[in-house]
């Protein structure tokens, strides 16, 4: 494990690394609080053997930091302290410690409290890994990896507040299969998914840095393009469309040789303008519509009411 070890007194500090580096640990180590600070927001450690009595900021104020730090993975917090202040610990513990050594350190002593640190620490971690992928599931769609209609909820709001306070305009581009019903009907549901999975991709790859794509629906995607008017953005769709296009991913019901394309409706809210994210999806939504009806494979533009 990496360990920082924090002691005023030199000797102290020094049977302790000893100690650390005799049972085949790493270390660091600090000759005070606010020293052992930096060091943990540098290299957050997995183990933190600290003093508890030491000038200006003490081993009280170290845990107190130290669990106020919101980083993942956890530190296991040592106090090592005198017999004559052991009443201390219990403040210590208060204050986010998990155990304690009374000096003079003993190596077995030492040995038995970094198997249970161990055993924390490998637990904390697997903890972090869950959440991260719980936090990973809760946005991403299964099928195409790309983000969910949650995400694109949050991340719509933040975009649209940040484009109210410094009037920035976006643009969004509703994006549709054209006649997916009958690719399933013709090919069975899993090409169906293969056929989602591969727009999907080269949806993402064709956007440019900023931009961004989300499963909105079952064959639907949605555009978010931050500081793009209705023209700039229909340059970037066209080419999404046209990469799809060029997938060539053969399509009955477009006909003798006909290939899977895809359809989609343009909306943007210029600087100062008020609708609210709703408001432009509905707008693209109904854009989306008239390319539809006016033979699909194609783009349409939403009528602002303002043009
Ligand atoms: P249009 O050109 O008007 O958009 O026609 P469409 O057939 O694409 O539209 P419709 O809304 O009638 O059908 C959408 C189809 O998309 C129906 C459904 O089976 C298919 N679909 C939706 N989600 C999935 C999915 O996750 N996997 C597969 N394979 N198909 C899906
Ligand atoms: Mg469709
Ligand atoms: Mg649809």
């Amino acid at each position: 494990m990496r360990i920082l070890v924090v002691d005023d007194e030199p000797l102290s500090r020094h049977v302790l690394q000893a100690a650390v580096e005799q049972l085949g640990h790493q270390w660091t180590a600090a000759q005070d609080g606010e020293a052992a600070w930096q060091c943990f927001n540098q290299d957050k450690p997995e183990v933190l053997i600290t003093d508890l009595l030491m000038p200006e900021v003490d081993g009280l104020e170290l845990c107190r930091r130290v669990r106020a730090d919101t980083r993942a993975g956890y530190t296991y917090i040592i106090l090592v302290t005198v017999l004559g202040d052991r009443h201390d610990v219990v403040r210590g513990m208060e204050a986010g410690a998990d155990d304690y050594l009374i000096k003079p350190v003993q190596l077995f002593d030492l040995q038995a409290r970094l198997i249970a640190a161990q055993r924390v620490t490998d637990l904390h971690a697997e903890l972090d890994r869950h959440r991260a992928e719980l936090a990973h599931l809760a946005r991403h769609d299964p099928l195409t990896g790309l983000g969910n209609r949650r995400s694109l909820g949050e991340d719509l709001a933040v975009l649209h507040a940040r484009s109210q306070r410094y009037r920035r305009g976006f643009a969004l581009a509703m994006c549709d299969i054209d006649r997916f019903k009958a690719y399933n009907d013709a090919h069975g549901h899993q090409a169906g998914d293969q056929a989602l999975r591969a727009v999907a991709a080269t949806i993402a790859q064709e956007l440019r840095g900023g931009d961004s794509v989300y499963r909105y629906g079952g064959e639907e995607f949605l555009l978010v393009l931050p500081e793009q008017t209705l023209d700039t953005a229909l340059v970037a769709v066209e080419r999404v469309r046209s990469a799809v296009e060029r997938l060539a991913i053969p399509q009955p019901a477009a006909g003798p040789g006909g290939i899977l394309t895809l359809s989609a409706g343009i909306a943007a809210l210029g600087p100062g303008e008020a609708p609210t994210a709703e408001e432009l999806l509905k707008r693209a939504d109904a854009a989306l519509y008239r390319a539809k009806a006016a033979g699909r494979n194609q783009l349409a533009l939403a009528h602002s009411p303002a043009r």
